[in-house]
């Protein structure tokens, strides 16, 4: 199953970005990385192996619920509508709704990166011919107009994939805030979040009996070394990943396993032996708590979907 790195603010940023933040991240007094760095083409290709873990159920979880539920959510979407998508790497999911809604006017997806959306365009095109697609390359995190041509046509965003996972709470409501700018009022949005569930599970899904997710975590150290040419000792590192049910989310961090030095950009960057640096955090709903999260950005429930084993939820919002 096909699942592309989410965007939203995690799409191939440059590397001088990249040195700026970890410069910044790595001379705090609790270090951290920005998880957007996470996604390099590396990082793509492992965190797509992830999806596929028998430990990582998110991914087919969300897909089977929009599959079972697909026809029951396009009919959100009447004869002229315009499908709008926040980050444009979830090619199944997306064919699986687009698959139901006939005659939309247009599938509009957004993403910071080009080369992203040349392949759903691609993609998109090889399957519904018919269909009109106009891509838009930006930031959905700022305002960004969308193309004229859609003006006056109600809309319907898409969000898989609990990207909105990635971000803190207050972060999450600025970025659904953002969208209902985006997309304006009286439009609605099917986002997919990640449910709070046995903690157990959860740490199975970020730590991965075959190394995977330590290998898409420890990537961020090898992707300094590649493109900054740091020399971090990779292999004087271990993944980890916590839950902090305060918070609601699981964390990932890499941790030093020695007291150990690395050059880093002509700087020294000392690690105690056992100090964390956070590189993810991935935070759990319950349905209600979702709900209130999305109201606060001035989105109104309308649907929820999970599975029979209530791991994943599809919501959909109406922006007020
Ligand atoms: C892409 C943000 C949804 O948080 O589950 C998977 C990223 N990190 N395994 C998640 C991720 C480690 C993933 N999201």
């Amino acid at each position: 199953m096909r699942d592309t790195a989410p965007a939203a603010t995690i799409t191939a940023p440059d590397t001088a970005d990249f040195a700026r933040a970890l410069l910044a991240g790595l001379s705090a007094p609790a270090k951290s990385i920005p998880c957007r760095f996470l996604y390099d083409a590396a990082g793509s290709a492992l965190f797509e192996r992830i999806t596929e873990l028998p430990e990582y159920y998110p991914t087919r979880t969300e897909t089977r619920i929009l599959r079972e539920r697909a026809v029951e959510i396009a009919r959100d979407a009447a004869p002229g509508n315009v499908l709008i998508e926040f980050g444009s790497g979830s090619s199944t999911k997306t064919e699986l709704l687009l698959a139901e809604m006939h005659q939309l006017y247009a599938y509009v997806p957004v993403d910071i990166s080009p080369a992203a959306l040349t392949d759903a365009q691609a993609r998109i095109k090889q399957r519904f011919a018919q269909l009109r697609v106009l891509p838009v390359c930006g930031d959905f995190s700022h305002p960004l107009a969308l193309p004229a041509e859609i003006d006056g046509r109600p809309r319907l965003g898409f969000f898989p994939g609990s990207t909105i996972g990635n971000l803190t709470e207050l972060a999450a409501v600025a970025l659904l805030a953002n969208m209902v700018g985006i997309v304006g009022s009286g439009a609605r949005l099917i986002i997919g979040a990640d449910l709070k569930k046995d903690e157990r599970r959860l740490i199975r899904a970020y730590d991965d009996e075959e190394g995977v997710t330590a290998a898409f975590n420890l990537n961020l150290l090898k992707r300094a070394n590649r493109e900054l040419n740091a020399d971090f000792d990779v292999g004087q590192f271990d993944h980890l990943a916590t839950y902090d049910a305060r918070h609601g989310r699981v964390d990932l961090y890499l941790v030093s396993q020695t007291h150990q030095t690395v050059n880093l950009l002509g700087k020294r960057i000392a690690f105690a032996a056992g100090e964390r640096v956070h590189t993810e955090h991935s935070h759990k709903y319950d349905i209600e708590g979702f709900q209130e999260l999305a109201g606060r950005a001035g989105w109104r429930p309308l649907k929820v979907w999970t599975d029979a084993e209530a791991l994943f939820s599809v919501h959909v919002l109406e922006a007020a």
